[in-house]
């Protein structure tokens, strides 16, 4: 037996029954999982409460987070470590993001939170860097917190209320998750990058193939991947759905943390030889070839060769998914001593102060601006579409993890995801290009040192001084909506009706335009759904209240919770959908907005736009526990079954309007 696991049995045997004292490996998931297990039974599919070690949020969702952690009256952050990024509201065209901003930074040191300024780099990529443990639990209010799985980490996203929960030291609710074993071996060949590893997942599970469950990746292939690799393929893991993925802690994730001056932060952590999971899925590293997701899904995935020689318009290098110094050291040396194509924008945002201040060191800055490219500030940038959309029917090839419809903010523009590797290379030919063209490929290796230099982080005041801290609030910054108890009934119209895989970009868009007014709902919420239907806004609060119909995996993307607080704050009561996505349907139940689900699919077809729906005596049948519900078609009369399926928690949240509400009440 291995060491860890016989800790893990006596750690096991004084928090969990008897029966469940292990006779079988464990995956180190359970592991994770069960040492932080608070509330309910370890079964799998059924609810559990998961203690909190760190939070972490971001200022596109941290206002909220924090309007909404003052709302709970809780003095202090209650975490290990809580950390708050500026990293995408960052052009500040108007006063709205500097507000924010300040707003963020003042809560941040009243609370005994760390501030991350903006300029010191996206919160996933620092996380890694300076404060991510691996063993620990994080959640953080943006969806690819995963990344941490890249040091063994138990990372996942979340709505910022759930955030400002965990802060106030509740637990966090998540299904127990079963857990995919994907097997490495082999070792990626020259040009071939962790980009591609996380597109062939993609391709083989789809973006709703992880709802429910954590990726976990082991196998001889995990040694030949470094932590930024590992973080790349846990970060893009959010795109298959899935709760999170995690890779072991080992001698790589030592050496990585080493040289971030954090040795001690390392423990060994791995599943037990006999760990048993409940999917599996061989990758063969080797056998990988470079690989491009096509517009508009992340799991539209082809080879080079499929897509043929494409002309291209414009790159976009960074994002949390590929703004590491590896993925910089790769880019400089593809363009040294090139120049851009001329019909070529290329622009590229290294991921964090960190990588920013070794590439001016080492001279890969240099290289960069060299070759013509355009040097944007350490954030979020053209990936949430703050700034670099693409010309009409642009085709941009891009290092990001979502290629969403318009979320380029080029209603028609046409993204392709791709590594690194390849969209340096593409920029220098001006067509979508294989990387293993370029021949030999030296070895790139991470320093043995990183530049270490946390200035641009913010301690909280002490708890002597924290109450002297004022907060400071600017008047774009408006309250959480009103929320009221669950309806008795619901008899309300169909406000909208949308197809399969809606995104929370398509109900609560981002860019430029949109983005700095997160802090203010009633304004925000004009424009939501604007990317499917620009009439639904005046037409839900028209009609006062009303249900939104969709199809199979509603709400896929972003953690956003103004994908839930513009429909509530619009009127609408209900969802009914063909599947949800994770994130988006515990938002909905956090702003206390009803999650249905279509008992059969079918009957999607039945109900239309405009239709005029009954849910009758709902409230009661809810707190009688009922999951299977009838919703009367009162324009054609059909008699439809849903289910709204809830634990005995999300059930009082409902009932009681909302998360907040019912955290207030809780609190009395
Ligand atoms: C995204 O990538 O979609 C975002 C912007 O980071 C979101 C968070 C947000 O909408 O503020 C996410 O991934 O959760
Ligand atoms: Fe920022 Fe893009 Fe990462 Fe979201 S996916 S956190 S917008 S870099």
């Amino acid at each position: 037996m291995s060491k860890d696991r016989s800790l893990l049995m006596q750690e096991c045997s004084d928090a969990l029954p008897e029966r469940i004292v292990i006779i079988m490996g464990l995956t180190l998931t359970e592991k994770i999982l069960k040492a932080h297990l608070v509330d309910g039974e370890y079964i799998k599919g059924q609810e559990i409460g998961i203690k909190i070690d760190q939070t972490l949020t971001q200022d596109a969702t941290g206002t909220m987070a924090y309007l909404e952690f003052e709302a709970m009256g809780v003095p202090r952050v209650k975490t290990e470590r809580s950390v708050a990024y500026i990293d995408h509201n960052t052009l500040q065209s108007g006063f709205e993001n500097a507000d924010d901003h300040r707003f963020i930074g003042s809560a941040a040191k009243k609370h005994g939170i760390y501030f991350s300024r903006p300029g010191n780099g996206i919160c996933h990529q620092v996380h890694l860097e300076r404060f991510g443990i691996p063993g620990k639990t994080l959640i953080g209010s943006d969806s690819h917190t995963p990344t941490g799985g890249g040091i063994g980490m138990i990372a996942i996203g979340a709505g910022g209320l759930d955030v400002a929960v965990a802060m106030g030291g509740g637990a966090y609710y998540i299904t127990c998750p079963k857990v995919v074993k994907v097997n490495l071996t082999g070792k990626l060949r020259p040009w071939v990058a962790a980009k591609d590893v996380i597109l062939e997942v993609l391709k083989r599970l789809y973006v709703k193939g992880g709802v429910g469950k954590v990726i976990e990746y082991v196998g001889e292939g995990v040694k030949t991947l470094s932590v930024p690799e590992r973080a790349t393929i846990t970060n893009m893991g959010a795109e298959l759905g899935a709760t999170t993925s995690i890779f072991p802690s080992d001698e790589i994730t030592k050496q990585f943390l080493k040289a971030q001056r954090r040795e001690d932060d390392w423990t060994p952590l791995s599943a037990d030889e006999d760990a048993v999971y409940d999917e599996e899925l061989n990758i063969d590293l080797s056998e990988l070839v470079p690989l491009a997701a096509c517009p508009h899904s992340p799991d539209n995935v082809k080879s080079v060769e499929e897509i043929g020689k494409l002309k291209i318009d414009q790159v976009c290098i960074g994002s949390c998914t590929n703004s590491s110094l590896l993925d910089m050291l790769k880019v400089a040396h593809i363009l040294k001593g090139k120049t851009i194509h001329p019909d070529v924008s290329l622009a590229i945002a290294p991921g964090s102060k960190q990588v920013l201040n070794m590439m001016a060191e080492n001279g890969a800055l240099a290289t960069l601006i060299d070759a013509g490219a355009r040097i944007l500030e350490s954030a979020c940038g053209p990936c949430i579409g703050m700034g670099q959309s693409p010309n009409s029917k642009g085709i941009s090839l891009r290092t990001f993890n979502r290629n969403f419809e318009g979320r380029s903010g080029t209603k028609d523009g046409q993204i392709y995801l791709v590594s690194p590797e390849m969209a340096a290379i593409s920029a220098v030919n001006g067509f979508l290009t294989d990387p293993r063209e370029i021949g030999d490929m030296p070895e790139f290796k991470l320093p043995e040192e990183f530049t270490i230099n946390d200035n641009m982080v913010v301690p909280p005041a002490s708890v002597e001084e924290m109450d002297s801290v004022e907060i400071l609030r600017g008047p774009n910054i408006k309250p959480y909506p009103e929320t009221s108890p669950l309806l008795e009934t619901i008899d309300a119209p169909v406000s909208l009706k949308v197809g399969d895989n809606i995104t929370t970009d398509h109900i609560m868009p981002a860019g430029a335009k949109i983005l700095p007014l997160r802090s203010n709902v009633p304004k925000i919420s004009q424009y939501c759904f604007a990317v499917c239907d620009e009439s639904f806004p005046k037409r839900a609060e028209r009609l006062g209240k009303s249900i939104i119909v969709g199809g199979s995996n509603y709400g896929q993307g972003s953690s956003r919770e103004h994908a839930a607080l513009a429909p509530l704050y619009l009127g609408v009561k209900a969802v009914l959908v063909k599947s949800f996505a994770r994130i988006h349907r515990a938002n909905l139940i956090n702003a206390g907005i009803l999650p249905l689900t279509f008992v059969n699919e079918a009957d999607y077809d039945k109900i239309n736009e405009g239709d005029e729906l009954l849910l009758a005596d709902i409230r009661q049948a809810i707190a009688d526990g009922k999951s299977e519900l009838i919703v009367v078609d009162k324009t054609n009369g059909a008699e439809i079954p849903v289910l709204c399926e809830l634990s005995g928690r999300t059930k009082d949240i409902i009932l009681a309007g909302g998360l907040l509400d019912y955290t207030r009440e809780s609190m009395k």
